[in-house]
């Protein structure tokens, strides 16, 4: 089936909803922008959950465009799905289609009804918006769910939720 597609500007950390996605970097350990927020609101068990997956499957630190889940710990949120996108003008901007896809197969690995997006890549690690959100909107177009009912891809400025709508609405 097609999931339900909700577009607003919003604090992430705040949603209640089964899943939300975490702009990471390779460490797991945390870091600023909406990292930090995530870090911040779920606790300090969170960093405790991703320095076990450090430990245990990725020593060398998460590849950029995979992957991982802990839970949401102090969050409305029950999971936390962490993922690294491209560095600007370094690493290949597919690797962008690949955070979104690679989210979404452990959103439904793990049976998740709602997943919430911020915009991956768009804050320190440079990607324009203009860019991100063409190939947010190509994954999420041929997208089919299995149990995902509803996609939410949060902004965090009134400016990046208008590029966004625009880009949605144009088709
Ligand atoms: N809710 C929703 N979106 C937010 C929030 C929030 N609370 N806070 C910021 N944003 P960024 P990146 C938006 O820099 O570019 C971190 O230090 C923000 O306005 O968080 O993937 C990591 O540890 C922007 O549009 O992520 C990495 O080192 C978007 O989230 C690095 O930054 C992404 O900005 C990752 O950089």
């Amino acid at each position: 089936m097609k999931p339900q597609i909700r577009i607003i500007n919003a604090d992430i950390t705040t949603l209640s909803v089964e899943a939300i996605v975490n702009a990471a970097n390779p460490t797991l350990y945390g870091g600023g922008g909406v990292d930090g927020a995530i870090h911040d609101a779920a606790g300090p068990n969170l960093l405790h959950a991703c320095k076990n997956i450090r430990k245990s499957q990725y020593p060398q630190g998460l590849p950029t465009g995979q992957a991982v889940i802990t839970p949401g710990f102090n969050l409305s949120a029950k999971h936390i799905i962490h993922t690294v996108g491209p560095v600007y003008h370094k690493d290949d901007l597919a690797l962008l289609a690949d955070c979104y896809r690679n989210s979404l197969k452990l959103a439904e690995d793990h049976n998740c009804k709602s997943i919430a997006f911020p915009s991956i890549s768009t804050g320190a690690y440079g990607v324009p918006i203009t860019q991100a959100v063409k190939i947010v909107k190509k994954v999420i177009d041929s997208f089919e769910s299995q149990h995902i009912k509803e996609i939410i891809l949060v902004l965090h400025t009134v400016n990046d939720l208008e590029i966004y709508l625009q880009t949605f609405k144009d088709g």
